[in-house]
C-alpha cells in the first residue's frame, strides 16, 4: 500500500473512532436510541461521508449531489452526527435528538433534517425510494450515484425484492445497495428468526453484482466502494459486521438493540471509545 493511501485509511480509521464517541454521548443524551445498530454502520457511513459521496453540505440540494438513504432507518445516530459535522445543520441541534421540537428524530425525517434524502423508519421501504431515485438519475443525464444501506432483518421483507427486480429491468448501473450483515434483527440472531442466508446467490440472481467484505475494514469497503461505482449492473455490498462494534459489552449483544444506558454504562463505554481514540 502506498504512504496516500495509509494515511486515508488512518484517517477514516480516526474519524471513524470518533463517530462511535460521538454516537453514543448522543445516545445516552437522548434517553433511548438505537446504539447497536448504529455502531455496526458507522465505518460504512464514514467511508461513504469522507471518502466517495460527492456532496455538497453547504447546498444540501445541490442537482449533481450523490444521494444516500438510510433504509435501516433505525441506526441513524452515526448518521445524525455524520451530517452535523459536515456542516448540515448545527452540532447543538442533535442534542434535541428525538424530542418533540428538535430536528433530528428517532428514525430519520427528510421533512425535518438537512441532508436526510428520504423519510424511513417502516423498513424495506428505502430501496424502492432509492431505485426510483436512480431511475430520475438516469432521466436527467446526471453523475449522480444512489446508495442505500439496508439491514440484513429488513431484506426479509417482500418489498425489497420488488424493487431489486426492478433495479435490473431499469438496468440501474447507478445504484449502489449495502447490506448491514450484523446477523442480528430485533428479535434476535437472523437464522433463529428467519435464516435468510444465502445472500450472494439471492441478489445475483435477480441481476446483481455482489461484493462481499469485512463492513469494518477501510481496507476493503474503500475498494469495494470504487469497484461498486463502475459496476454494470446494480451493485451490492454485503458487509460483514458487527451489531454495537466498539464497545465491548455491546458487540453481538442485541439488548444494546434499543437500550437507555446506566450512568455506569455510559462512562464504561465513553472510556472504552477514548482509549480508542487515542
Ligand atoms: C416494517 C417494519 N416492521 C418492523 C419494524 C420494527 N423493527 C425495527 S428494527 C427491526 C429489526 C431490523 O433488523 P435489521 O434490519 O437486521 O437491523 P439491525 O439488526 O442492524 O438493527 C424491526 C423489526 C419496523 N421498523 N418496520
Amino acid at each position: 500500500m502506498n504512504e496516500e493511501r495509509a494515511r486515508l485509511i488512518k484517517k477514516l480509521e480516526e474519524k471513524a473512532k470518533e463517530i462511535r464517541y460521538k454516537t453514543v454521548c448522543l445516545a445516552y443524551k437522548a434517553g433511548k436510541a438505537h446504539t447497536g445498530p448504529s455502531l455496526s454502520t458507522t465505518d460504512i457511513l464514514v467511508a461513504l461521508y469522507y471518502y466517495k459521496m460527492n456532496i455538497n453540505p453547504k447546498n444540501p440540494k445541490w442537482v449533481e449531489r450523490d444521494k444516500f438513504i438510510l433504509s435501516k432507518g433505525h441506526g441513524c445516530v452515526s448518521l445524525y452526527v455524520i451530517l452535523a459535522e459536515l456542516g448540515y445543520y448545527p452540532a447543538e441541534d442533535n442534542l434535541k435528538l428525538r424530542k418533540v421540537d428538535g430536528i433530528v428524530q428517532g428514525h430519520p425525517d427528510m421533512t425535518k433534517t438537512p441532508g436526510i434524502e428520504f423519510t424511513t423508519g417502516s423498513l424495506g421501504n428505502g430501496i424502492g425510494a432509492a431505485v426510483g431515485m436512480a431511475i430520475a438519475a438516469k432521466i436527467d443525464k446526471l453523475k449522480s450515484k444512489v446508495y442505500v444501506l439496508l439491514g440484513d432483518g429488513e431484506i426479509q421483507e417482500g418489498i425489497v425484492w420488488e424493487a431489486v427486480a426492478s433495479a435490473k429491468h431499469y438496468k440501474l448501473d447507478n445504484l449502489i445497495a449495502i447490506v448491514d450483515n450484523n446477523n442480528f434483527q430485533s428479535c434476535g440472531a437472523l437464522p433463529d428468526i428467519c435464516d435468510f442466508y444465502p445472500f450472494r446467490e439471492k441478489w445475483q440472481s435477480f441481476g446483481w453484482n455482489v461484493i462481499e467484505i469485512d463492513g469494518h475494514d477501510f481496507n476493503e469497503i474503500l475498494p469495494a466502494l470504487d469497484l461498486a461505482e463502475r459496476s454494470k449492473n446494480p451493485c451490492v455490498i454485503i458487509a460483514k459486521t458487527i451489531k454495537g462494534k466498539g464497545v465491548s459489552f455491546m458487540e453481538n449483544n442485541n439488548a444494546w438493540h434499543q437500550k437507555t444506558y446506566t450512568k455506569e454504562e455510559y462512562e464504561q463505554a465513553c472510556l472504552e471509545l477514548s482509549l480508542l481514540r487515542r
